[in-house]
């Protein structure tokens, strides 16, 4: 496999671009707005096919180059579906594979410093790229963009310390020079996680930590949210119309309906679940009534939807399905809206799922 580092010195990041020899299908990771001309030389020099570009989160810190490099060479974009953007072009879960030729990424969620952060494991080249979830001897932070030390420690043990110990570790930022670590090395050296630390521990250091806010961060955040690029043609703003439902909008202006609004209106609107079909019939179920519409196919499917009823849109955690009814919404469908919190949210607070038919209570009713 071709690897190749690369290391964006005003904001520390490291970007990643892989590639399967034979059919030069390649990937990037992590890429840098102010580094597409180095980036796509390189990838022109070595005859590259650029199929998907991947962020590991949200950055606060600099401006993505996701949606330059679709424009530039069609790659398609991905992101957490957990990240609350809905501008990438996949939007991605816990094992999910990413398929470059003959070699492939698992996707991992490792949460805590976002909520969408991801890591990206090549296990047949032992390698894991970490994004800011492990840092080499430190980690992401965890005082904003939704960051929970609780959330990250559990990410940290359960997914990457859990990898064999050789695997190399490729972060998203160093801020001393140091380019790649490992399992093994930062279960010893890393002074917030290794040595079997406590969550308590690391709560304490991680509260202790008072970092300065990254300068790029409020014009980086909502430009990474659109993938650091301006739409071709600005989104119609989505009409916040109170009027069939109790309607807030997200961070990103998706149109969302709670999942009590929904469970009490579900004969008066079309329930559009946009999951995979092996999603629909799996572990979370699915709403009575709701129509399997997986994400790939709603544009082409749209056309025979009808018009007359709201239509709610709904998949795991609210990404794809807020995605959606972004769509929906351009293609002139009056009233939309995605399930906030998806299928997750709709477990946790008890409502009635389907699993294959027969409807009944899901394992996470409360009271
Ligand atoms: N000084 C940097 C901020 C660096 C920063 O906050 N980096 C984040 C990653 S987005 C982090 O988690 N840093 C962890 C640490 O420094 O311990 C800037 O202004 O951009
Ligand atoms: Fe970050």
């Amino acid at each position: 496999m071709l690897f190749r580092q690369l290391f964006d010195q005003d904001t520390s990041t490291y970007t990643y671009l892989l590639a399967d020899e034979a059919s030069r299908k390649a990937l990037i990771i992590d890429p840098v707005f102010e580094q597409i001309e180095r980036d796509s030389t390189l990838i022109d020099e070595l005859e590259l096919d650029l199929v998907w570009a991947l962020d590991t989160h949200v950055h606060a810190d600099h401006v993505t180059a996701l949606g330059l490099l679709n424009q530039r060479f069609k790659a398609r974009t991905v992101l957490s579906e957990r990240a609350g953007a809905v501008c990438a072009d996949r939007l991605v879960q816990q094992g999910d594979r990413i398929i470059f030729g003959q070699h492939e990424l698992e996707v991992r969620e490792t949460p805590g410093h976002t909520n969408g952060c991801l890591s990206y494991i090549c296990e047949s080249q032992g390698l894991a790229f970490t994004g800011d979830a492990i840092l080499i001897r430190g980690c992401g932070r965890t005082d904003f963009q939704q960051g929970s030390a609780a959330t990250l420690y559990r990410s940290v043990h359960e997914q990457i310390f859990s990898l064999p110990a050789e695997t190399l570790l490729y972060p998203a930022h160093d801020y001393k020079g140091r380019t790649v670590s490992s399992v093994a090395e930062e279960k010893r050296f890393n002074p917030r996680l290794g040595q079997g630390k406590s969550l308590e521990e690391f709560e304490r250091i991680m509260n202790e930590l008072r970092l300065p806010y990254p300068r790029k961060m409020d014009m980086a955040v909502p430009s990474n949210c659109n993938c650091g690029v301006a739409r071709a043609e600005p989104r119609p703003a989505a009409p916040l119309d109170q009027s069939w439902a109790p309607i807030t909008l997200s961070p990103v202006g998706v149109p969302e309906v709670p999942g009590n609004w929904l469970n009490s209106h579900l004969s008066q609107v079309v329930v559009l679940d946009v999951r995979e079909p092996d999603e629909f019939r799996g572990e979370l179920g699915h709403i009575a009534g709701a129509e399997l519409f997986p994400l790939q196919a709603l544009a082409a499917r749209a056309a025979a939807l009808p018009r007359e009823r709201p239509v709610v849109t709904v998949c795991r955690s609210g990404g794809r399905s807020g995605k959606a009814a972004l769509g929906l919404i351009e293609l002139g469908f009056p009233r939309v809206a995605s399930l906030a919190g998806g299928m997750t949210a709709w477990n946790t607070q008890g409502f009635t799922v389907e699993y294959g038919g027969e409807p009944r209570h899901s394992s996470g009713r409360q009271g």
